[in-house]
């Protein structure tokens, strides 16, 4: 695309030609936005001008100073860390960092109109030149191994049950990645709604292709130089996640087919009458009333206030399902009212679009419309009286199984229109209209819309309270609203090893609360599927057992023992590692890096850490490596170089060994394999049967003794806006003395008797100031320390 002027101003640098404009922007540090207009500029050589937008996912709008130089064909852009050098004859650029290293080259861009009638298409392509030698994560919601290099993936949130480990595309749209090349990290965020396709260097592997669907691409790139600096970056663009309440980081139990009211008593008394923790039950699509939205079946819950009261007694919360598509009943409330105020989707010529959903006839709302989302999020204030504690949205990509008034008798001259009536998925077909905007444009963002009412409406409902939502869809951005579970896997040991990959790449992709179902949704498990998975689960920032109708159950006790007794255990475990949990999705809402990482995040030169995707980093500290093969006991797992301490279940020390390079890993049916990082502290509790408040009473610190270990942990009531207290360990080994002091900020009142300090890797110590007393236990040197220690020293 060739440029021919320039307008160069303090914040933002335009050039255009004859088939479009580009404009570059400084939103933030070490962050370049290039919008390619190709067809839909307006400019005129004395107005440069891209047309108005307002982007869904970015939040920080920040416009930064840049300058801009012309030499001959190339204008040199610099900001703050980055730099780009763009062709006026060709339209291409180079991104650089401020050290002047080649990040990301593009090859061309172009852009047309399709010319479909009535539904306008676009292919604005974008190629980027991929060298060889390059990696490629992230993507959201893909399957895959980390690196995504030679797959091709869509950007079309879809409804697909079962998936499968090839399944593409899934519920969740995110076009962003990482590129990472000798130890160097730089991203791509393509702020892009529209239908999308990305080759990943498949079809030419030197070179990655995009090619949208809308009018023109506008790019986010992000300089690194760590994997962690560019995820930083994209979360600061796209918006932090919130802190969850304590409670949802609890085990989940939930099942589409709980029928009643018993039903759902009956499994919280299951857990109780086994001694199993949890927190939080779901309340599946079976508690609607004709499945009507925002209704209960009062023949089989006849007083959800006295269900959710007796839950509450048990330390258990309830969240309904809700799906957006409201049932088309003469009479029924949020129907008369969304037909009334005309806030339903409709097809571009005009006609209220009626789809099927479950056996009944349903209109869409539209939430690309604030006034739309402002009005379900008033639906939420009597329905969370019952004494809900947060929503799941469900089907929200949108699922609809078929479009009752398909308007097929739309024609031209006998044939019906290209374009017009085309449905990809189970979903609004192509012609679908959201107010003035095209469904190819806003499909993608339907979840986001969504989500964001339901933050609203929750917020507003119970203003002490912090909001709990759970979303199957989503679009870059999601992570301001809600968490994410990854839709209906299946109840097969690939789903459980491939969960590992798409949990990682969703993180690297902003969103870090997210979880799968354990033991698998569709299908039938078995008990030693259920304690693997649990044991990789205990990870996932959101551990929820759940399971299709007409499966078998998959409540842990179903299967019999010994698999109850390890289920039990490994539940357990979960309860005395949430400080450290919580404490990481505190991090998460300061910068966005996700609980679970690919061990790339802290490695990312070495190519082995990139290849060892069924394994990951809980938080910067902890190594995990679960099996997730039927029958096997020993596994094999990389360890990134540095020492790590054998740490199996979180409780058993052992070796140490030294990484860089690969060890096994004994891991029979009682085992998970862990290890922790040498100058890893991490703190722990004890278990519970639910979770109070995030003021721990009990509190250890596993440390890995080194020359230089951190910890961090994060306390507050575990739910609403009062006090914190945030805590710092420092220290490390210094010849023959071991020091560690504490410092804490916040004015949360201390709970705390004491604490147990474990350092790990410290022989029997001649002389210990600054605790109370302290002991050898399994080979490490254990501290009790008063409430509120500030210092310790051991002499050696
Ligand atoms: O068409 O509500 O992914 O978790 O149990 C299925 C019933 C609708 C899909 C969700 C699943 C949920 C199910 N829902």
């Amino acid at each position: 695309m060739r440029l021919e002027q320039l307008f160069s101003g303090p914040t933002s640098v335009t050039l255009w030609g004859p088939r479009g404009a580009v404009q570059i922007q400084h939103p933030a540090p070490g962050v370049l936005r290039v919008r390619h207009a190709p067809s839909a500029s307006d400019s005129t050589f004395t107005h440069p001008r891209l047309p108005a937008k307002q982007s869904f996912a970015v939040v920080g709008h920040g416009g930064h100073a840049l300058t801009a130089r012309r030499n001959g064909d190339t204008v040199h852009v610099s900001a703050d860390g980055v730099a780009l050098a763009l062709s006026m004859e060709s339209g291409t650029w180079t991104f650089h960092d401020s050290e002047g290293r080649l990040l990301a080259s593009s090859r061309s861009v172009a852009g047309e109109p399709t010319p479909d009638y009535p539904v306008v298409r676009y292919r604005s392509r974008l190629a980027l030149h991929a060298p060889e030698d390059e990696a490629y994560l992230g993507f959201g919601e893909k399957v895959g191994p980390l690196d995504k290099r030679g797959l091709r993936f869509t950007f079309w949130n879809t409804d697909v049950m079962p998936h499968h480990p090839d399944t593409d595309p899934l519920y969740t749209s995110i076009p962003f990645f990482i590129g990472l090349r000798q130890g160097v990290a730089w991203g791509l965020f393509l702020d892009e709604s529209w239908r999308s396709e990305v080759d990943v260097a498949l079809t030419d592997p030197q070179t990655i292709h995009w090619e949208s669907h809308g009018p023109e691409l506008d790019c986010y790139l992000i300089a690194g130089p760590a994997p962690a600096d560019v995820v930083k970056r994209y979360v600061a663009l796209t918006g932090r996640p919130p802190l969850p309440p304590l409670w949802s980081l609890g085990a989940q139990q939930s099942r589409w087919g709980y029928e009643n009211e018993a039903d759902i008593r009956g499994v919280i008394q299951g857990y109780r009458e086994r001694d199993l923790p949890l927190d939080c039950v779901y309340l599946d699509i079976d508690y609607q009333d004709g499945y009507k939205v925002f209704t209960f079946d009062r023949a089989r819950f006849p007083d959800p206030k006295g269900l959710a009261r007796d839950a509450a007694q048990m330390g258990v919360k309830l969240v309904p399902l809700v799906g957006p598509a409201v049932r088309a009943e003469p009479g029924y409330s949020v129907y008369e009212q969304a037909r009334e105020k005309d806030y339903v989707v409709r097809f571009d010529r005009g006609e209220v679009l009626m789809g099927e959903v479950w056996p009944t006839t349903v209109v869409f709302p539209d939430f690309s419309r604030e006034e739309v989302q402002r009005w379900w999020g008033s639906q939420l204030q009597s329905f969370s009286e019952t004494g809900i504690a947060g929503i799941w949205n469900d089907m929200n990509e949108p699922a609809c199984f078929t479009v009752r008034n398909d308007p097929d008798s739309f024609t031209v001259q006998g044939r019906r229109p290209n374009g017009s009536g085309r449905v990809e998925g189970p979903t609004l077909p192509y012609d679908a209209r959201h107010g003035t905007r095209r469904h190819l444009e806003v499909h993608n963002v339907y979840a986001l819309g969504m989500g964001k009412a339901v933050w609203e409406g929750l917020k507003q409902a119970a203003p002490d309270k912090r909001p709990f939502i759970l979303t199957r869809a989503g679009f870059a951005g999601i992570q301001r609203y809600a968490a994410m579970w990854t839709g209906d896997n299946s109840s097969h040991w690939t789903q459980l090893e491939s969960s590992i990959p798409m949990l990682l790449g969703l993180g690297l992709s902003g969103v870090a609360f997210t979880g799968v179902d354990i033991p698998g949704f569709v299908g039938r498990a078995n008990g030693e599927l259920l304690v693997r998975w649990m044991q990789a689960g205990m990870f996932y920032p959101l551990m929820r057992n759940h399971s299709a109708k007409g499966t078998p159950r998959k409540e842990p006790w179903r299967f019999g023992e010994p698999y109850l007794t390890l289920a039990r255990e490994t539940l357990r475990r979960r309860y005395r590692l949430l400080p450290a949990l919580y404490s990481l999705m505190q991090e998460a809402t300061e910068t966005g890096l996700p609980v679970m990482r690919p061990l790339s995040m802290h490695a990312p030169a070495e190519g082995d850490a990139l290849r060892a995707y069924d394994q990951f980093l809980f938080g910067p500290d902890l190594l995990v490596a679960p099996i997730v093969r039927p029958g096997h006991s020993r596994r094999l797992a990389y360890l990134p170089a540095g020492k790590w301490l054998s740490f199996p279940n979180l409780d058993r020390p052992g070796q140490v060994h030294d990484g860089g390079g690969y060890v096994i890993a004994e891991g029979p049916l009682d085992t998970v394999p862990v290890w922790l990082r040498a100058g890893g502290a991490v703190p722990f509790t004890q278990p519970a049967l639910h979770t109070t408040d995030a003021n721990w009473k009990a509190l250890t610190w596993h440390i890995h003794a080194a020359a230089q270990v951190t910890g961090r942990l994060y306390e507050d009531e575990g739910e609403g806006h009062g006090d914190f207290r945030l805590t710092r360990l420092s220290g490390g080994l210094d010849g023959d003395t071991f020091r560690l002091e504490r410092r804490a900020e916040g004015t949360l009142p201390l709970a705390r008797e004491g604490e147990v300090i474990r350092i790990h890797g410290l022989a029997a110590a001649k002389s210990v100031t600054g605790a109370r007393s302290h002991r050898a236990v399994d080979g490490a040197l254990e501290l009790e320390v008063g409430a509120g220690w500030d210092r310790i020293e051991v002499r050696l």
